[in-house]
């Protein structure tokens, strides 16, 4: 990645720092997926992805911002992107998965505080990402106390809009999400000087929901008997999809489908038979945490699917294209990402629907319910989600985990045992 240097110096990044993260990230990838035996060939795109990913994508955006388009970055699965694609802008999804980057954080959040935000504030203040340094303007949520807090302190380095999001889904929630969708509307007009007009609206409603089609056809795949694609491939493919252009996005996407159905066709599976079959389910997997799906994977068993933001709740459910107006549009907006199951709602139970509704889907033999330390959400969550599944007879298993390696060993002799059990 070194021809990129002079754009990380423009960039104001530390090179220094960054330095040792250019250089542990090949090997770790190496590790983890080039080990990995018949993979699609399709994976080659992402692979390519990762070997330069603090290069092309940033140089495609920067190019951009060049041509006066501008950059928003976000953090969750509750802004709507159409409202930014609307306004010619672009966004790019900041959620910092890597231990890399928790130090920084911890120099200005309390310890106790989840890594995946530590380690976002920390790529910021350190840094140490280009796409923290690229994005013209975050865009925050009042989802956990943790993430509202962090934004305050972000926000005196970088632009922030936080929308805030209800914690509840009655109908007068419902409204107001789409008044708040239609207040960012607002905010990305004056960033980017352009109107959000119906028929712009309509295009991007359509860009998003084909890329939410072609994520779904390649988890579609993993329903199948034969795996045609491994759990860390699969995730891969859906962090990247974050940071990624979403026209470009879906066609790799159903290129890669068109090469899984394929494969079951051909009876192709990269698991032996019998395999047991695991869906996580709990906070997300930012980019490069790829711990959890690397051990499972090595000790005997298949991730099938994700029920998290990295999974299927950034996918599931499209938006009503009909509307024709903003106002349509908007509530349309707001229905859609509504049905989303955070923990931060209350209550919740249209996520513990989901993840029985996916254990079957997917036949999956048992859930690993992930939650990463100090999210209190997920955590106090797990009562529920580990009471229903118990009672639908689905074995589970609870595991609380940061970014670091060094429960590495223990989770792995957890996680043999839950295989192992499942008989
Ligand atoms: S919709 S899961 S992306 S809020 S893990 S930072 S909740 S303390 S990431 Fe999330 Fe949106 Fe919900 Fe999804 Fe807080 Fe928990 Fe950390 Fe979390």
């Amino acid at each position: 990645m070194s021809d990129y240097v002079k754009m990380w110096e423009d960039l104001g990044m530390d090179l220094e720092t960054h330095d040792q993260l250019c250089q542990v990230l090949p090997t770790a990838f190496g590790d983890v997926y080039l080990s990995q035996e018949n993979r699609p060939e399709g994976m080659g795109f992402w692979d390519f992805v990762v070997s330069e990913i603090h290069g092309i994508r940033p140089s495609e955006l920067i190019e951009a911002q060049k041509n006066g388009q501008k950059v928003f970055g976000t953090f969750c699965v509750y802004v709507p992107d159409e409202v930014v694609i609307a306004a010619n802008g672009i966004v790019t999804g900041l959620c910092g998965g890597s231990q890399f980057w928790v130090p920084g954080g911890e120099k200005v959040l309390p310890k106790n505080t989840c890594p995946l935000i530590k380690a976002s504030v920390g790529a910021r203040l350190d840094r140490t990402c280009p796409f923290f340094r690229i994005a013209d303007m975050y865009v925050g949520e009042t989802t956990c106390d943790g993430k509202k807090k962090a934004y305050e302190i972000l926000a005196e380095d970088v632009p922030v809009h936080v929308m805030d999001m209800p914690q509840m889904k009655r109908a007068e929630d419902y409204d107001k999400w789409a008044h708040e969708i239609e207040l960012f509307a607002g905010v990305v007009e004056e960033q980017t000087g352009n109107k959000v007009t119906p028929e712009k609206l309509a295009e991007a409603i359509k860009i998003i929901n084909n890329k939410r089609k072609a994520l779904k056809r390649v988890y579609d795949a993993r329903k199948a008997d034969k795996l045609p694609i491994s759990g860390k491939d699969a995730l891969l493919m859906m962090q990247i999809a974050f940071f990624d252009d979403p026209v470009r996005c879906a066609e790799m996407c159903n290129k890669l489908a068109d090469e899984l159905d394929q494969r079951i066709a051909d009876g192709v599976s990269v698991f032996p038979e019998g395999t047991k079959r695991i869906l996580l389910t709990g906070t997300p997997l930012a980019i490069p945490n790829w711990k959890l799906h690397h051990i499972i994977e090595t000790s005997g068993a298949a991730v099938v699917c994700e029920e998290m933001c990295t999974g299927t709740r950034y996918f599931e459910n499209l938006v009503d294209e009909t509307q024709t107006t903003l106002e349509g549009q908007y509530k349309a907006l707001a229905d859609r990402y509504m049905k989303n199951n955070c923990a931060c709602f209350t209550p919740n139970e249209g996520r513990i629907d989901d993840i029985i509704r996916l254990a079957k889907e997917y036949k999956a033999d048992g859930v690993i319910d992930v939650n990463l330390k100090f999210c209190s959400i997920y955590d106090t969550e797990g009562f529920f989600v580990e009471r229903a599944l118990k009672e639908a007879g689905i074995p589970v298993l609870g595991i609380e985990t940061d970014y670091t390696d060094s429960d590495a060993e223990q989770l792995k002799t957890r996680i043999e045992a839950f295989i192992e059990m499942l008989g």
